[in-house]
């Protein structure tokens, strides 16, 4: 047994404390919390240690330095394995903490949540995301330092690191991420591989058979094999050789055991998501030589080997801060401007060439404007990045001149699909090819990272393929834009495999996700604004195929009313209305002309516009009570997607014009019409809600009936505050 009070003497000696050391404290965490995943801090120990305290460029008493490496624990599950090294090497992650494993208020959660424990990069827990967030860090590196870095001033200059399991192999989505960073050469990334071959339920024997370095072979990765989790020779090795490689990114195949040293629960799925139990705690210690007690013991020698993080550190930070002075010295205006990206603000000016959308009957499709935007502000914002899932001609999201993100020697002759200014790793258009769940993910690096304000785009159907990492921005509050466009059953011809309907509700679903939905070319203006401006989450754009009257802002309130997420675009004469209709997005226009009729036939209607339900909510109640007078009962919303929660603005007594089965295949005017996004239809169930309101009360609002509309006429509008 390890003598705990006598000094180690050998370095291989102080090693095997160190890593045993990782080991207990997981195992005691777990087995306190009486809930946790033992198994693999138990097996994985060693590489993370080899990892965590050789190679690692990071500095403890400041998460947030930017040019740290980037670790991720894409095996969510094993948390305890980081919470050990964060604590051990000296973040601000206490014992205690520790001692609270997964209870309430403790700063070490069932799983790493970014924001909530110092050090944490990303949430993980969903196998396969933290893999393809960290392909998504090692573009940021490699797209900032192509940038910034100039010969002698290497001020972007850190490595990505993930450790990823079996379940993290077997996802789809690491798949996706694993094929294009091997296509993009992200020499810089490198994943540690935990080949235990055992996953929650069984071995993978059962599941997984195929040939793991071979498939990363062909992805075009590095790949080097570990024979033995325990030999940290061979783990330093592997570490060196793939820090040497510099084209391609390395996966290192580290055979591991799940619980390792548990007598009777190594190997087995036994060990992978539940504790030891206090009898096979016992066993594991007394059979690696650790004392039964006390449990959460650090013995000094291992900590002071840990805490030399703190000095490597600072001295690391310090070391880049002269390295960032002396470059701002040499290039102010790239210094400036690294330094704003950094503190992600926003340059002066950044708004200043966003076009204001003249007024046209005919119109265009807010995808068409958004693109538009996009290109306006690529030039003053340097941090604004990202592309499509194939679908950029279809979702104008490319940033034309500002080059495409993939290796520099690629392309040469084909440029089919260019953005323009040239394929490098400094490009800012990124080609996620057909991976909608990885660009999900990606996008979510890039944000975790730092100094970038990614967008992804696809159709909004296909925002079922990126469910996931959505969420996941969302839940971490990633600053994040994704540009959806093909919004509704009026994309037309492509059919109802194409043409979203519930996933609108889906996404107004997810908590602290801002979905906007614009109704005209400068409300997407004005969305874009709000997308850039909001830092703490991510916003959904939703956007058309089809053209869309641009609204003449001279006779209707102002496009900037997006804002407050629901605003009264006409209204009645006196702003008593009897009848309020409300749209989003394609239908704010169709409401606009079913008012004209309505007002014609001597309603008194208020036209709402309601691009976003998250924004409107925020508002206070005065403000939202202003836009929807909770007296008025005959309430009809319009909008081409499924009713859910649509009920909450339009009341018990209103009406939803909504699309609640699936669409069809036939030109996007012609099913609108079958699915009754007419003017006539909208007119008749209004009506029909007019008439059911006279029935159930004599209301005294029927009084203004009769009394004019005056939309058309600039001072007909009332805008609340
Ligand atoms: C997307 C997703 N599906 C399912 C789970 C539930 N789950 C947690 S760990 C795990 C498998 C664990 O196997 P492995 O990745 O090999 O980890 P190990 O058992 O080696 O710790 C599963 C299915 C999950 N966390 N994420």
């Amino acid at each position: 047994m390890t003598d705990m009070r006598t000094p180690v003497r050998h370095e291989a000696e102080l090693d095997q404390l160190c890593i045993n050391t990782v080991r207990f404290l997981s195992v005691d965490a777990v087995q306190k919390a009486n809930s946790g995943h033992p198994g693999m801090p138990l097996g994985a120990a060693p590489m993370a240690y080899a990892l965590w305290t050789r190679l690692l460029k990071h500095n403890p008493r400041n998460p947030d330095w930017f040019d740290r490496d980037r670790f991720v624990l894409s095996a969510g599950h094993g948390s305890m394995l980081l919470y050990s090294l964060l604590h051990l090497t000296g973040y601000d992650l206490s014992l205690d903490d520790i001692k609270h494993f997964r209870q309430w208020g403790s700063k070490a959660p069932g799983h790493p949540e970014r924001g909530h424990t110092p050090g944490v990069e990303v949430t993980t827990g969903p196998l396969g995301q933290g893999f393809a967030n960290a392909v998504g860090m090692a573009i940021a590196e490699a797209q900032l330092a192509s940038r910034y870095n100039r010969p002698g001033f290497e001020v972007i200059d850190h490595a990505t690191y993930a450790i990823v399991s079996d379940g993290d192999l077997m996802e789809g989505v690491a798949a996706e991420a694993a094929s294009l960073a091997g296509h993009l050469r992200l020499g810089k990334l490198t994943c540690l591989y935990d080949n235990n071959y055992v996953s929650l339920a069984a071995g993978t024997d059962i599941t997984l058979s195929e040939d793991r370095a071979g498939r990363f072979d062909a992805y075009g990765w590095h790949t080097v094999s570990v024979d033995d989790g325990n030999d940290l020779a061979a783990i330093d090795a592997a570490l060196q050789a793939a820090r040497a490689e510099t084209t391609r990114p390395s996966l290192i195949l580290v055979r591991t055991h799940i619980g390792y040293g548990s007598p009777n629960k190594q190997d087995s799925f036994g060990a992978h998501g539940s504790p030891l139990g206090a009898d096979e705690v016992r066993l594991t210690k007394q059979n690696l030589g650790w004392p039964t007690e006390p449990p959460f013991l650090i013995p000094e020698p291992a900590l002071v080997h840990f805490r030399q993080a703190l000095a490597r550190g600072a001295r690391a930070e310090a070391a880049w801060n002269d390295r960032v002075a002396a470059y701002a010295d040499a290039f102010p205006d790239l210094g400036q401007e690294l330094r704003r990206s950094l503190r992600g603000e926003l340059p002066p000016d950044w708004d200043a060439d966003i076009p204001i959308f003249p007024a046209d009957v005919k119109g265009i499709a807010t995808r068409v404007a958004s693109g538009r935007v996009m290109n306006a502000l690529a030039r003053r914002l340097p941090a604004l990045t990202g592309g499509s899932a194939d679908l950029d001609p279809s979702t104008y999201t490319a940033l034309k001149g500002f080059g495409d993100f993939n290796p520099p020697d690629d392309n040469d002759d084909d440029t089919q699909g260019s953005a323009g200014g040239g394929w490098s790793h400094g490009g800012r258009n990124l080609h996620f090819g057909v991976r909608e769940h990885a660009m999900g993910a990606i996008v979510n690096g890039l944000a975790a990272h730092g100094a970038t304000i990614p967008y992804g785009s696809t159709f909004l159907i296909f925002s079922d393929y990126m469910r996931p990492p959505i969420r996941l921005a969302a839940l971490m509050g990633l600053h994040v834009v994704y540009v959806f466009t093909h919004d509704s059953i009026a994309l037309g011809e492509d059919g109802p495999t194409h043409q979203p309907v519930e996933q609108l509700a889906a996404l107004r679903a997810i908590p602290n996700l801002t979905v906007i939905r614009p109704g005209d070319a400068n409300e997407t203006a004005v969305a874009w604004r709000v997308a850039l401006e909001t830092r703490d989450r991510p916003v959904a754009l939703v956007l058309t195929r089809q053209a869309l009257p641009t609204l003449d802002r001279s006779r209707y309130a102002p496009a900037d009313g997006l804002r407050r997420g629901g605003y009264v675009l006409a209204d009645a004469p006196d702003g008593r209305p009897e009848l309020i209709l409300m749209a989003s997005g394609s239908e704010v226009s169709l409401i606009v002309s079913a008012s004209e009729r309505l007002h014609a036939q001597g309603v008194a209607v208020r036209c709402v516009s309601m691009p976003s339900w998250e924004l409107f909510d925020d508002r206070p109640q005065a403000d939202r009570d202003a836009v929807l007078p909770p007296s008025v009962k005959a309430r009809l919303a319009v909008e081409a997607g499924a009713a859910q929660g649509w009920h909450r603005y339009v009341g018990d007594t209103g009406d939803v014009l909504s699309v609640d089965r699936f669409g069809a295949s036939a030109p996007g005017n012609e099913i609108l019409q079958h699915y009754g996004f007419t003017v006539d239809n909208v007119c008749a169930r209004a009506q029909m809600l007019l008439a059911e309101r006279r029935e159930t009360s004599a209301s005294p609002v029927n009084s203004i009936r009769g009394a004019s509309l005056k939309l058309g006429d600039a001072g007909g509008h009332k805008v609340p505050a």
